[in-house]
């Protein structure tokens, strides 16, 4: 891997030798996470059962029903838990626009905690934080610093630009999600002193990283970033979509990695499990000028406790369980790394992304994630014959065992080898 600067490859072998396998807690089995296809029309009760309470503890699969669909597509297919559903049904609930539903107010407070910042600020999804964020920091024309292979830049409908006339100034992306700290300091132009260039209004990086496989910046990284912001006075924003996951695998505080960056932006609704929502964190200034923003897309929301208490159960219970998740992504990777043909960089599955497909892709060939998903498997398809599983709250490990049977299955019906 060409890295221009010394200091990138020891970080990546300091964050390689970070990165510790999940201690797996000692029990025989995890407490029913399953999700199921709803039963057929005949079992009602159990239909209303699951759609009132989310995951069904304990449930078991019985001979003769439907097979149930061991969904990988992404850990935001989970469904709320039991007790997320209770604390929403409870929620104590107010005007969030006018600042007073308690439950937000709560569940903002114990972000910016987790978080290590003096604020935080409830949002719709993971788009709109690092929307707000991004035009929190900018103004119209500015350039927002973002990785080429970032979920800011590629997977957010270019909404910064569209809605806030922010230019984005894509740079190059190692494997590990690290963006070129050489690249990094070429994209931040001397707008002050040369007409040409569009000042540069923020950096942003994400962590874990999304398009690399759910692998993770470690801190020894996000420091040299933060030294570059520093030296040119430019905020950094941290896509924290899977910030907890990054956090779990390296067995450290979420704040760890936060502290580095201005503004941070994690999910409630990916491996945390929770219905809907995501948080900014910051400086209570930067915070105060984000809800303005917030307003103005229209992401102002009355009694959005229902949500924030879904939200707070998932930030006081749901975290310790991602290294669940990490393990089963690992099994499934090591499963899936012996299939003949596969390319799959077991280097890359740090947390519960597992990024894979053919080593020689034939367009010819029929859709392994189409004839997958016929057998109860839902993968995601990249394009250009890369898959994408992510294990989550829903996935137990006899599910990624079965999953593991079909996928060899399916993977030898297509590349008839093996
Ligand atoms: N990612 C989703 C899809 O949009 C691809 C997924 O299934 O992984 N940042 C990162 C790093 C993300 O992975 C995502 C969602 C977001 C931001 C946006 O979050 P939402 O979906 O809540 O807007």
């Amino acid at each position: 891997m060409p890295f221009p600067s010394g200091v990138v490859p020891q970080l990546r072998l300091a964050c390689s030798m970070r990165i510790i396998r999940p201690r797996l807690p000692q029990r025989s089995a995890f407490p029913g996470h399953h999700y199921r296809d709803l039963p057929e029309r005949d079992d009602q009760a159990s239909v209303n059962a699951v759609r009132l309470h989310g995951y069904e503890d304990g449930e078991k699969h019985r001979e003769g029903q439907q097979m149930s669909v061991i969904d990988l597509r992404s850990d935001t297919v989970t469904l709320p838990s039991p007790a997320m559903r209770e604390a929403m049904y409870r929620a104590e609930l107010g005007d969030d626009v006018m600042g007073e539903d308690p439950t937000v107010n709560r569940l903002e407070a114990l972000a910016a905690e987790v978080a290590g910042k003096e604020a935080g600020l409830l949002v719709v999804s993971g788009t709109m934080g690092n929307l707000v964020s991004v035009l929190t920091h900018c103004r119209r024309g500015d350039e927002a610093i973002v990785g080429d292979r970032s979920h800011l830049f590629n997977c957010e409908a270019g909404g910064a630009s569209a809605l806030g006339g922010v230019v984005f100034h894509p740079v190059p992306t190692y494997s590990f999600g690290e963006l070129d700290l050489g690249a990094l300091s070429g994209a931040i132009r001397p707008a002050a002193t040369n007409l040409h260039y569009a000042p540069p209004g923020v950096i942003c990086l994400e962590n874990t990283h999304n398009r690399c496989g759910g692998t993770i910046l470690p801190p020894a990284y996000l420091r040299a970033v933060r030294d570059l912001a520093d030296r040119v006075g430019i905020p950094l924003h941290l896509d924290g979509s899977r910030i907890f996951n990054a956090a779990v695998a390296l067995r450290c505080e979420v704040r760890e990695l936060t502290c580095y960056a201005d503004s941070v932006q994690f999910c409630l609704s990916k491996g945390l499990a929770a219905p809907v929502g995501s948080l900014v964190c910051g400086q209570a200034d930067f915070i105060a000028r984000a809800r303005r923003v917030r307003k103005m897309i229209g992401g102002g929301m009355r009694q959005a406790g229902v949500i924030a208490a879904a939200g707070i159960v998932a930030l006081t219970t749901m975290v310790e369980r991602l290294a669940e998740d990490h393990h089963n992504a690992r099994v499934l990777a090591e499963g899936l790394a012996e299939f003949p043909g596969m390319q799959l960089d077991l280097e890359t599955v740090q947390t519960n992304i597992v990024l894979f497909g053919p080593a020689r892709p034939d367009p010819a060939k029929p859709s392994f994630a189409q004839l997958l998903a016929e057998e109860g498997v839902k993968i995601g398809d990249l394009g250009g014959g890369r898959f994408r599983a992510v294990t989550h709250y829903g996935i137990s490990p006899a599910d990624i065992q079965r999953a593991l049977g079909i996928m060899r299955r399916v993977w030898r019906q297509i590349f008839s080898i093996g």
